[in-house]
């Protein structure tokens, strides 16, 4: 039985859209703040029954979830050259599905845990690559603090890494923690079949990635912002573009983006930042975090995270 604990990451540069549905290679890299908030905490105890078996927050997972749970697991059985099955009992603080970035935590949490129950010795870079195969942001989840995920050709080269970067944190406030209408594994298949726009969201992430990172190496935290901000809003365009349209922000996501420009020219640090839904993470620096959260709490239940730790190994029974 191996127990392990992740928690999600919020991307300040975008992962949307696959250039390979199977392993899971993103069009573009990718590059993310591990939360310390909102953990999944997953224990995996092989056994000798005849399938795998997914407990999710106490309760028989929906039959999607736990497909997904055995497709990762057949690789990791592939991997470690065994048939034993497994139950998985996964808890998971934030709301499921509601853009809080749950697959992130849960396949982050289930590759740590997964690994140490079917012993196979991997460092962190295949533990990234493995996580990215059940979902791909939480390749990134594996890591503490800011994290770079190389979008690669193949398994091998698809993979993330923190990087440095000066102390960064989150104010996120939540608009709606109801699932959401489309995941974002369809919108992300979505924007690329029917968004004109889907190969300059492609390209500009590139390009924003590349300035992204020498803006965290220099400690440029105005730039980082700037940078989020602006690649947000370009995925969001692109969504928006598809045929049908998807809508992942509400009024009330755009009301938090003109408070945060509005308390910026106040002199507060802060760059709006959403997912694939409509809450809003607001970027700052941690000594700002909590006035920051406290001036935003009119437009929902806010919390502040920090950098966490990565995805960690809790305990493992002898
Ligand atoms: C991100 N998102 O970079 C972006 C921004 C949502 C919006 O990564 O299909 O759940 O499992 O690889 O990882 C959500 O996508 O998708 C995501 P799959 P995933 O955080």
């Amino acid at each position: 039985m191996s127990t392990a604990r992740a928690t999600p990451n919020l991307a300040l540069i975008k992962y949307w859209g696959k250039k390979d549905e199977t392993l899971i290679l993103p069009v573009a890299g990718s590059l993310s703040l591990t939360l310390d908030q909102y953990p999944t905490t997953t224990t995996v105890t092989l056994n000798d029954a005849t399938t795998d078996a997914f407990t999710l927050n106490g309760a028989p997972a929906a039959a999607g979830a736990a497909d997904r749970v055995t497709l990762f697991l057949d690789h990791v059985r592939e991997l470690a050259g065994s048939s034993r099955h497994a139950h998985v009992v996964s808890t998971n603080e934030a709301p499921t599905a509601a853009g809080l970035a749950s697959s992130a935590s849960g396949f982050a949490a289930l590759a740590v845990a997964a690994a140490a129950a079917y012993e196979l010795d991997l460092d962190p870079r295949d533990l990234s690559r493995l996580a990215r195969r059940g979902s791909g942001s939480a390749c990134r989840s594996i890591c503490p603090g800011v994290a770079i995920w190389h979008a690669g050709n193949d398994d091998q080269s698809s993979f993330a890494e923190p990087i440095s970067a000066p102390d960064l944190s989150m104010v996120i406030v939540t608009i709606d923690a109801s699932e959401k209408s489309v995941s974002s594994r369809v919108a992300m298949r979505e924007t690329a079949k029917t968004s004109p726009y889907y190969s300059s969201w492609a390209s500009s992430t590139e390009n924003s990635l590349a300035e992204m990172v020498r803006a965290c190496s220099a400690g440029d935290v105005e730039r980082i912002g700037e940078l989020t901000e602006v690649n947000a809003l370009r995925m969001h365009a692109a969504i928006l573009a598809c045929d049908p349209p998807i809508r992942f922000l509400k009024p009330r996501s755009f009301a938090v983006f003109d408070a945060v420009t509005q308390l910026r020219s106040q002199g507060f640090t802060a760059w709006a930042t959403a997912d694939a839904g409509p809450n809003v993470a607001v970027l700052t620096v941690p000594h700002e975090a909590a006035r920051l959260a406290q001036e935003l709490s009119e437009f929902g239940p806010t919390r502040v995270a920090h950098a966490g730790r990565g995805a960690e190994l809790v305990n493992e029974a002898p």
